[in-house]
């Protein structure tokens, strides 16, 4: 099935009805697109408004969290970044106080947190993991984030990147993970860290950040690119 036409049955409507509402020529392949990203911008705007800020994830008790956790990305395990601790820095941009890069030893020494919560991937599979890390919230205290601007945007090693609202960049549950089943997060789940977001689908937590930054222009996203909802809360 295309990334199209997928799309479209997510956001609950299908080809017949469209072209009923529209009149459109579905096989005009701009004419689509154009729709498409209409009814997105129109989810994403619905759903912020019904998300609250405060409502937590599931949590579950450790014994469901699983060992073997799936590995996803558009490439093999063989091919994930493998970045070394001794040049690794977190850079940070846009609206933030202090934009001093970090290394991975200063950010293993942040206070950090526990989570086991379900994580859900669009493609169809879900899994409860152990995540470990510091709340984003309280990285972005020691920072001087903006908190006041809109958007949170991340960019990864392997060429991925995502962003959030602030919103669900500041809630309790947004961690920036450190490890998985109390070990270092492996090479293949983004070392040195990924951002564990529980309220969002899979694709909205990046691994292997290299980048993070505040602005006030929604940044883009690597899936959101290819026709999933931005927002993608869950
Ligand atoms: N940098 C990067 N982050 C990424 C991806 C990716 O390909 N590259 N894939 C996303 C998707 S679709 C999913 S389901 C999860 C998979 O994470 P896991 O390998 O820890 O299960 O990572 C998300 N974050
Ligand atoms: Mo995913």
């Amino acid at each position: 099935m295309s990334l199209d036409r997928r799309a479209l049955l997510r956001g609950g409507m299908s080809l017949g009805a469209l072209t009923l509402l529209t009149g459109c020529d579905l096989s005009d392949n701009d004419a689509v697109q154009g729709i498409l990203a209409r009814f997105s911008a129109w989810n994403d705007r619905v759903q912020a408004a019904l998300f609250n800020p405060n409502k937590l994830a599931p949590t579950f008790p450790e014994s469901e969290a699983v060992k073997d956790f799936r590995y996803n990305a558009w490439y093999g395990p063989e091919n994930a970044p493998a970045l070394n601790p001794e040049n690794y820095r977190l850079s940070l941009a846009g609206l933030i106080a202090n934009k001093k890069p970090w290394t991975v030893d200063q950010l293993y020494a942040l206070p950090q947190i526990s989570q086991v919560t379900r994580h859900v991937c669009v493609e169809g599979w879900s899994m409860i993991g152990k995540w470990t890390g510091t709340p984003l919230r309280t990285f972005f205290e020691r920072i001087g984030a903006d908190t006041t601007a809109r958007y949170v945007g991340f960019e990864c090693a392997d060429g991925y990147y995502e962003s959030m609202d602030m919103a669900t960049a500041l809630h309790p549950q947004t961690i920036m993970a450190f490890k998985l089943s109390d070990e270092v997060l492996p090479r293949k789940y983004g070392y040195p860290f990924k951002i564990r977001v529980p309220t969002k689908l899979g694709f909205k937590n990046p691994k292997f950040v290299t980048t993070m930054f505040v602005t006030n222009l929604r940044p883009h996203g690597f899936w959101t690119d290819r026709g999933y909802n931005w927002f993608s809360g869950i």
